[in-house]
């Protein structure tokens, strides 16, 4: 079939709006028309050339929800019809990693995915003159029909809106899930979250829901407190305005450093702070930002070596098929609030200014709506 898409020819280069060719799905795989999309600053990332991963001319796009229109020979846990959000960490329930409580990262396809390709080592997408485009995180949201692996999309409930639960393909599971799976917090701890962004702002939420005392937020953009604080900021900083070390200050502020850090920037120097402001004697840091080719994260080993932790998370360890359609019901049922935090939506034609919205700093979540 032929559809329409958002296509990265070259790094750097604004994405071209065309018609591009699908195949339709082999054994295992499902046809997804995709009603929305959420733009992630992972699909940035990736365009500008800094992802180690980036392969161009690639479909972009990981934060999607649509409907199943077609299934491939063997497919079973899926049917036309179904409303799903496609998986950029699926969950095949078999492989040695989903079988390891301890990880979310099922690796049944990674080495194909990582590539730009469906398991079988193809593409099912080509540009009119055949040449082969290839998939991004295995999801390839940014065109309004993909075909993608049958363990990496989960059903969610058929009445839930396209246009707000997308972004529990992304951005709502990582910053709630880095909470609850992969920090753990508990009732009454303090806690300091660097970028007050899409994904910032669902780790605010996530602390609230756990019932942290104090939840101190960081950005150098101080539009971004707004926003924070209806999601439940006790405390914003702006580095800018600290006057002297920011760790120490932020030390103070959580009175002897905060049980739990988040970094939510992508930036190697944020993740040092973020590291060194945890408590002394058992405060985590969690990385959630994806850093350019070539940043290193560095301290001095005696910030570990005096009780503080290092850790990262992808996906908010959740398990996809499991979990997602549980947030998405979380939506539904008004435990947790999208809405306020898509304040740009788009057709795709308009795509390129989404990411404009991001740079400038003025959208928290845009979403494209085909
Ligand atoms: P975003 O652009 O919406 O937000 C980033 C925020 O960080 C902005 O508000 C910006 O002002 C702030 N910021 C930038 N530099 C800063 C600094 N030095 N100090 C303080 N604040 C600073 O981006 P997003 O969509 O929220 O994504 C955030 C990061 O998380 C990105 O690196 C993204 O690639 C990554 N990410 C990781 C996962 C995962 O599974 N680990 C999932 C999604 C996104
Ligand atoms: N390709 C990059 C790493 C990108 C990365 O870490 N991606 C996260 C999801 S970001 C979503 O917005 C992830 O899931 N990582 C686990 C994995 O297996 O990719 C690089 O540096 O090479
Ligand atoms: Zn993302």
């Amino acid at each position: 079939m032929r559809t329409r898409a958002a296509v990265a020819l070259e790094a750097g280069k604004p994405l071209e709006i065309m018609d591009v060719n699908l195949e339709g799905p082999k054994a295992g795989e499902v046809l997804v028309e995709i009603k929305a999309t959420g733009l992630c600053h992972t699909d940035d990332f990736t365009l500008s050339g800094a992802d180690p991963e980036g392969l161009f001319p690639a479909i972009l796009g990981h934060e999607g929800a649509g409907v199943v229109l077609e299934v491939g020979e063997g497919v079973t846990s899926v049917k036309p019809g179904d409303h799903v959000i496609p998986l950029y960490t699926p969950e095949c329930r078999e492989c040695e990693y989903c079988l390891n409580p301890k990880t979310n990262l099922c690796q049944a396809i990674r080495s194909t995915q990582g590539r730009g390709l469906m398991p079988d080592g193809t593409s099912r997408f080509s540009m009119l003159d055949g040449t082969p485009i290839l998939h991004y995180m295995g999801c390839s949201t940014f065109s309004n029909h993909t075909v993608l692996p049958e363990i990496a999309v989960a059903k969610i409930h058929p009445d839930a809106p396209f246009d707000k639960v997308c972004y529990i393909g992304c951005g709502v599971t990582t910053g709630i899930g880095a909470v609850i799976n992969t920090a753990k917090v508990e009732i009454g701890s303090r806690a300091i979250v660097f970028g007050l962004g899409g994904i910032g702002l669902n780790v605010i939420q996530g602390l609230r829901m756990a019932g942290a005392d104090q939840i101190v937020g960081v950005d150098l953009n101080p539009d971004k407190a707004v926003m924070a604080k209806r999601f439940g900021m006790t405390d914003f900083v702006n580095p800018t305005e600290v006057e002297g070390d920011l760790v120490a200050y932020l030390v103070d502020l959580t009175k002897g450093g905060a049980d739990y850090t988040f970094d939510a920037t992508g930036n190697v120097q944020v993740m040092r702070a973020a590291l060194e402001s945890a408590h002394k004697g058992w405060g985590e840091s969690i990385i959630i930002g994806v850093a350019p080719a070539g940043a290193e994260i560095s301290t001095r080993p005696f910030q570990l070596v005096t009780g503080r932790s290092w850790r990262g998370t992808a996906f908010g360890g959740a398990r996809g098929r499991t979990d997602v359609p549980k947030i998405v019901d979380w939506y539904m049922e008004g435990k947790i609030e999208i809405d306020p935090m898509i304040t740009h939506t788009m057709p795709l034609e308009d795509i390129n200014k989404g990411f404009e919205l991001m740079h400038s700093g003025e959208s928290i979540r845009s979403v494209v709506i085909y």
